[in-house]
């Protein structure tokens, strides 16, 4: 899959997409990082990418001409592609649509910077808008990095354990229980005594609890979606009891 993406700040994206699972699968060339700066298609001898809003108001506003020119010149440099603007007012990007864009060969992210891009970008020149959350950015880069590492990781190859990235989509929407590893004393704070019995039963049925009584208390969204079980139920009240006990 190949990822072009067209910023100011062609800087910004060296580290974060060349450590780890991403960086190790352009390697492996499964996918294709290609960052184009749009000042290089700015015609002015300025390369001026901003300009101030018509009707006035604070700030700057990013020109047409270096986006498009840069859109034109890389949209026949290989497979379709849908062009992505990566704004505030964009649709909330969401596991459901990180599956959808792997399933395409070939994204163009736009991001923006200022107060935003002009709006006949968004309006002539792209397929989708899309923001990452209710949060102010500073421009649209960081957008730009969370997408390709959350599309890149389910496609195929990418995760070393092929199930992960599909056990995803499955999995219903509850946190997971918390994960404990050694040592067993931790400058005086301990480890579950549950985990060290052995007993898979046991072990099953507590993660289930936690994990529900989690879902309950920090994502109450998700919870309410859940159709727990009546061992489910048994299993939250016996969490919140323990999670009573220690206070
Ligand atoms: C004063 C109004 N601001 C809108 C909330 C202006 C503004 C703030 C930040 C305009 C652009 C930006 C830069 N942000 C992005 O380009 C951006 C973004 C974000 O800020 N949050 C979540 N997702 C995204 S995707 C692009």
């Amino acid at each position: 899959m190949i990822f072009e993406i067209l910023t100011i700040f062609p800087g910004m994206f060296s580290s974060p997409l060349e450590e780890s699972i991403v960086g190790k699968a352009r390697d492996r060339g499964l996918i294709d990082v290609r960052v184009h700066n749009i000042r290089d298609f700015a015609a002015d001898r300025h390369q001026m990418t901003d300009d101030r809003p018509f009707g006035g108001g604070e700030g700057m506003v990013m020109k047409p001409e270096p986006i498009v020119k840069a859109l034109r010149a890389i949209k026949d440099c290989g497979p379709p592609a849908r062009s992505i603007l990566l704004t505030p007012q964009g649709r909330l990007f969401n596991q459901e649509i990180a599956r959808e864009l792997s399933r395409l060969p070939r994204l163009i992210l736009i991001c923006g910077r200022y107060e935003g891009v002009d709006e006949r970008v968004a309006e002539y020149f792209t397929e989708d808008q899309i923001s990452i959350g209710d949060y102010v950015l500073t421009g649209g880069e960081l957008a730009a990095m969370v997408m390709v590492d959350a599309v890149a990781r389910l496609l195929p190859g990418v995760l070393g354990n092929e199930g992960s990235a599909v056990a995803d989509s499955f999995s219903e929407p509850v946190l997971e229980h918390p994960q404990y590893t050694r040592p067993q004393d931790f400058e005086g704070m301990g480890v579950p005594a549950v985990l060290l019995c052995g007993s898979h039963a046991s072990i099953r049925r507590w993660r289930r609890g936690q994990a529900l009584l989690r879902t309950r208390m920090r994502r109450p969204d998700l919870f309410a979606r859940l159709s727990p079980t009546a061992e489910d139920i048994v299993l939250l009240e016996s969490a919140r009891r323990e999670l009573e006990e220690r206070v």
